[in-house]
């Protein structure tokens, strides 16, 4: 076995991954959750609802304000890794679990129901990746390190559906996959899979989950994704809750890994919440034993970024004000059918910035116990239950089916004859349901129903596999691993044709979704009226040499006055590092280090801008507290004003008995900016100041080498924040005080 290991200062090695596979163990089976923490104190603050903190990991933008503590909230947190190379998606989830996310769902890009069997090895295929065993074990093999680095467990999810649904269910526990959708009910309706098989397969499939502890997630947001009128289903909604849940419960799965799939249905400019609150008050009424998975609305969104994100947002103060015990992030990639990294992983932050910003809200408010919102709720459980009852009347759930009553966009009892209606005799893989024989007997563990194994011995009812010394659940050895079937459409061929871009090495590109993919994004605006807009800028995107553009989302501004679009594109070049120039990060030290030091000896500044010079934002963005500016950290600063002459400065410096001076010098013609820093430089030898005065010059045009070169201890051009200046003047007032200056 490789020893290979994942470190932090090197990107992750898919080959590395990739070898031997064959030989590879999950390390573990079963759901995991996170650890709440009670009152958790991080920097200078405490959580009431947030969980056990990662070893390594990303925080938010802001969190260098705070010590860069980054609190992880309570609810699991799903992304949805769907690039459609699995080869990618490991590079991704190593990202998205620093940003927070534990549960790794893999969608494929072909709809895994329209298999009919286990696929083995990495093909990318026709109509998109279906899943296999290989990848399967190298991205949970890739998990497994990754956990390791950030200190958390990590769930890792696929789809249990379609006729080959138990094959694959299989597949899973022997591969330690943690959690997965199975619904039966998604097969026949979205699927067309005859409603009998897929309720057979389903025992099969929910016995495996079962035994491996995996969490199931269940099918019912695809009922409102797909209605006409989607707020309208959410009785229908609760039934499909309602059946799933308990047939599996039924066949043997814990509640506590029962999840419902639930989404706030509508959306703005809808007044959501108003709609979305009572249904989410009913339903963890109706199914407080089970666990809540909530996904945001993916029916009503476009492909602007923040009007995804705001729907998000929005979708977990419903989360929040309710339950969610897992969380997804899926914003905004169903919308601009772009799934790139970027997005998945602004999507977890933008989980983790809601749900922690929430932190502690339940303490401070409370749901009304009565008057609208418990009437709402009501109501909507009593259309379910009669829901409920009519499909028994008329002979339960397949008559119901195929009368249509599934995503009918009426508002139960409300019908409106659009439902999906289905064939008990139809359907792929109608008439394969065949009964047991008397003497049927299968030497496997987790499996649903008659099995006359009892003929062996008794010892054997609860453990047929030990028949055979077990089956592949327990022996994985006897698991028949196939590495590639494809000679040509597989992983080792596609990461050929990229190895000069492998990631740590001196070629890059740009990249969204797959390695060296060369995809960019523009975002412009024009003038002109959306199609006017649509089509100058991909006449743009081209003049800029990308190739393959495409608009991916517009937003009219104005009508008339302009449009706001983003185009996708490629680029053809490499760029190779080793020939950027790349400037040093200018030092700073933390806020805390600078202002102690100050603390410890104070420090005093005399500043102005020098010669003929009327600016003065400049250097007030240095000094001024407002602006972050070096006040801020107790430095006491005399401005002396604009137009000072370096003779003013000089004295001033002397007469307040300064430790430094600033010179601020704008107007660069004839060199006026050096020349003055080089007056200023002279007075102060000339007064047998120098040596004991820290002196800065700073300026749109100054570079810190001439400013030396010219006299002063340092220089600071465009872009310079009060903090460099700060970080300068106490590492160079520590350097004097060595020196016995
Ligand atoms: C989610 N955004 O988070 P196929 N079984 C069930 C499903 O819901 C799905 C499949 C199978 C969504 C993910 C929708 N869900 C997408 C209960 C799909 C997948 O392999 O594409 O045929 O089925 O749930």
């Amino acid at each position: 076995m490789s020893d290979y290991k994942l470190t932090p200062d090197k990107p992750i090695d898919v080959e590395e991954i990739l070898k031997d596979l064959k030989d590879y163990r999950p390390r573990r089976r079963g759901w995991t959750w996170r650890k709440p923490v009670s009152n958790l104190h991080m920097g200078p603050f405490v959580y009431r609802d947030c969980t056990e903190p990662l070893k390594s990991s990303v925080p938010l933008p802001p969190a260098h304000y705070f010590d860069n503590i980054d609190p992880q909230p309570a609810p699991v947190i799903t992304t949805e890794i769907a690039s459609g190379r699995f080869e990618d998606d490991i590079r991704r989830m190593r990202m998205a679990a620093h940003h927070g996310a534990d549960h790794i769902m893999v969608i494929r890009t072909a709809g895994q129901s329209h298999f009919d069997g286990l696929i083995e090895g990495t093909p990318q295929g026709m109509g998109g990746v279906p899943i296999t065993r290989k990848q399967v074990r190298a991205q949970r093999k890739a998990l497994d390190m990754i956990e390791d680095e950030v200190g958390r467990p990590i769930n890792y999810h696929s789809y249990v559906s379609g006729v080959a649904g138990p094959d694959i269910a299989v597949m899973f526990a022997e591969e330690g996959v943690n959690g997965v959708h199975q619904d039966p009910q998604y097969n026949v309706i979205y699927r067309n899979i005859n409603m009998a098989r897929s309720f057979v397969d389903a025992c099969e499939s929910k016995s495996l989950i079962a035994w491996a502890g995996m969490a199931q997630i269940d099918g019912a947001h695809n009922a409102n994704a797909t209605a006409r009128e989607a707020w309208k289903v959410m009785p229908e909604l609760m039934v499909q809750h309602g059946i799933n849940a308990i047939f599996s419960a039924r066949v043997g799965v814990p509640k506590k890994n029962i999840c419902l799939s639930t989404v706030p249905p509508t959306a703005t400019p809808a007044p959501c919440v108003y709609m979305d609150l009572p249904y989410a008050v009913a339903l963890r009424d109706v199914f407080r034993e089970y666990r809540m998975r909530a996904q945001m609305n993916t029916k009503y969104i476009e492909a602007s970024t923040r009007e995804a994100t705001v729907t998000h947002v929005l979708n977990m103060v419903i989360s929040k004000l309710t339950s969610a015990d897992i969380q997804s992030t899926i914003t905004p990639d169903e919308g601009r059918n772009v799934p790139w990294h970027i997005y998945n992983i602004e999507a977890c932050d933008t989980a983790k910035q809601t749900l922690v910003g929430l932190d502690g809200l339940m303490d401070m408010v409370e749901l009304k116990k009565d008057g609208y919102l418990r009437e709402k709720a009501r109501e909507l459980k009593e259309r379910a239950v009669l829901f409920m009852e009519e499909m028994l009347d008329m002979g339960g759930y397949f008559a119901a089916v195929e009368e249509g009553f599934f995503v009918d966009s009426g508002c139960y009892p409300e019908r409106n004859g659009d439902g999906i209606a289905r064939k008990l005799s139809g359907g792929i893989g109608a008439g394969t349901i065949f009964k047991r024989e008397s003497d049927y007997m299968a030497p496997v563990t987790a499996h649903y129903g008659y099995n006359n194994v009892k003929q062996y011995g008794e010892q054997y009812e609860k453990n047929p596999s030990a028949l055979i010394g077990g089956c592949t659940l327990e022996c994985p050895e006897k698991i028949i691993y196939i590495d590639e079937l494809d000679e040509t459409d597989n992983v080792n061929n596609r990461m050929a044709e990229v190895k000069e871009f492998k990631p740590g090495s001196d070629l890059i590109r740009p990249e969204m979704e797959w390695l060296a993919d060369g995809t960019v994004m523009l975002t412009m605006f024009f003038p002109a009226e959306k199609r006017i807009a649509e089509a100058a800028a991909l006449e743009a995107a081209r003049r800029m040499n990308l190739t393959e553009c495409e608009v991916i989302n517009r937003e009219i501004m104005h009508d008339k006055e302009g449009t706001r679009i983003e185009v996708k594109g490629k680029v053809p070049f490499a760029i190779n590092v080793k020939e950027l120039i790349i400037p040093k990060e200018p030092e700073t030290l933390a806020d805390d280090e600078i202002r102690a030091d100050i603390e410890r000896r104070p420090m005093r500044i005399v500043c102005g801008t020098v010669g003929e010079d009327e600016h003065s934002v400049g250097l007030r963005e240095i000094i001024d507290i407002k602006h972050g500016g070096i006040e801020k950290y107790g430095i006491e600063v005399h401005y002396l004003g604009t137009s000072v002459s370096p003779e003013k400065l000089v004295n001033a410096a002397v007469e307040l008995n300064a430790d430094a001076i600033l010179a601020s010098t704008i107007i660069s013609h004839d060199d006026i900016h050096y020349k003055n820093i080089e007056k200023i430089d002279r007075i102060a030898r000339e007064m047998g100041l120098r040596d004991k005065i820290i002196f800065c010059a700073g300026g749109t045009q100054v570079t810190p080498e001439l400013a030396r070169k010219h006299g002063a201890d340092e220089g600071f051009g465009r872009g310079t924040k009060g903090v460099h200046v700060a970080t300068f003047l106490v590492k160079r007032r520590r350097e004097m005080e060595n020196n016995g200056k």
